[in-house]
């Protein structure tokens, strides 16, 4: 059958009624543990010849799991995937299978800070180099690319600059050293963005953002090759970063909707974004989607859309912005993004506080910077409530 489109995908992918029962909605297998036929097929299963459910911390975990990592390997144009407990988790385990020590990993300077911190301080303590890169500069990447560089670790739209990256271009680079490119792509979505298409080798989520769609679930996942997802094996199995069965099924049903949810949230962020453009108390916005974007052309070649997420500084800086926040009424003041309701927040305070000033300023991340996740609701509410919170400033 010819490859269905892509909101086709997110309904149907990975679906199929449970062998066991017939169950049309795939079964929440709250489980920890499976029974074998037999021991020669639990000692088979064990040492890899047998593909079969386990013990829920094993890959690959559940029926429930497999059903949502062959729904996101069909959505990225992967060959299969691996679920984690968090995006973070997902990071992590694909860090450490893939560098060790005296290996060296360049990274985009501009990352959400949990993964700023995860490679600048533990990796480091665990003798991995790490380089951050302004990696919307090639040459500067060319330059920062060396012979012990085993990984190369690209978040693009970034959090929460909004800065671009050229995967296409960079995932070659990394190609030509040898290198295994990563692409996080939780801001885009694959509905946006299709990073494997481009030359990365893997891609990852926090599925606790759009994919989960609404705020209900943390969790992660890594999408690639069999070959890749399975030298994950040793790491997965051992750490034990296992998503719930439970958050598998509510990934599931969010990613349902995913194309849906994404139309919504990219043209309202547009309406949103060019509110506040237009706004005499706005100094500035960052949206993949205005002209004004500095990498508007680059966003343009690789991006299908935009998405939800924008940056944006009040005239009149921190100040303005914190009483900004705090006069909205529809929108939420939290962290975290891509539900279907609108958040702000502040990230130097906030998402980025552990990254230092000196990084933070460097990087784009100034104190100014309010950070809104635009949801679904209709964008006249969005843009009535941030109008009433600037016309208090
Ligand atoms: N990658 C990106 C781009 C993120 O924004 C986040 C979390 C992660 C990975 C980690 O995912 P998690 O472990 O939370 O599932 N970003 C957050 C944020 O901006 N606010 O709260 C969390």
């Amino acid at each position: 059958m010819k490859k269905m489109k892509f909101g086709t995908l997110c309904v149907h992918a990975g679906e199929r009624p449970d062998p066991s029962s017939g169950a049309h909605t795939t079964p929440i297998y709250q489980t920890s543990t499976f029974v074998f036929d037999s021991a020669e097929q639990g000692a088979a299963r064990f040492a890899g010849e047998e593909d079969g459910y386990i013990y829920t911390r094993l890959m690959p975990n559940t029926p429930t799991h497999a059903v949502l990592v062959e729904k996101m390997a069909a959505l990225e144009d992967g060959e299969t995937g691996q679920a984690f407990s968090s995006g973070m988790a997902a990071i992590t385990g694909v860090a450490f299978s893939l560098l060790k020590k005296g290996d060296h990993l360049l990274s985009t300077d501009a990352v959400y800070g949990g993964t700023y911190e995860l490679f600048e301080s533990v990796l480091t303590r665990s003798g991995i180099e790490v380089s951050f890169v302004d990696t919307t500069d090639l040459e500067k990447v060319q330059r920062n690319l060396k012979k012990n560089t085993r990984m190369v670790f690209l978040e693009t739209p970034a959090n929460p600059t909004m800065k671009i990256c050229d995967i296409a271009a960079i995932c070659g680079m990394a190609r030509q050293t040898g290198a295994v490119s990563i692409v996080d792509n939780t801001f885009a979505t694959p509905m946006f963005q299709k990073p494997l298409a481009m030359g990365a080798d893997a891609v990852l989520h926090s599925c606790t953002k759009y994919l989960g769609g609404h705020a209900d679930l943390v969790g992660g996942v890594v999408v690639g090759s069999r070959e890749f997802i399975k030298s994950m094996r040793p790491v997965v199995n051992i750490t034990g970063p296992t998503m719930s069965p439970h958050e598998a099924w509510l990934c599931i049903r969010g990613l349902k909707t995913l194309h849906l949810r994404m139309a919504k949230h990219s043209t309202n962020a547009l309406e949103v974004a060019r509110f506040l453009e237009a706004h005499r108390k706005i100094a500035w916005v960052r949206y993949p989607g205005l002209p004004s974007h500095p990498q508007y052309e680059i966003a343009q070649q690789q991006m299908s859309g935009f998405g939800g997420m924008l940056s944006f500084g009040v005239a009149g800086g921190i100040e303005a912005g914190r009483k900004l926040m705090n006069s909205l009424e529809l929108c939420s003041l939290a962290v975290s993004l891509g539900a279907v309701d609108t958040l702000i927040s502040h990230p130097a305070s906030m998402t980025h506080a552990g990254v230092t000033e000196q990084v933070r300023i460097k990087t784009g991340i100034t104190d100014d910077l309010v950070r809104l996740s635009v949801g679904i609701e209709e964008p006249e509410d969005i843009i009535a409530d941030l109008d009433q919170a600037l016309e208090r400033l």
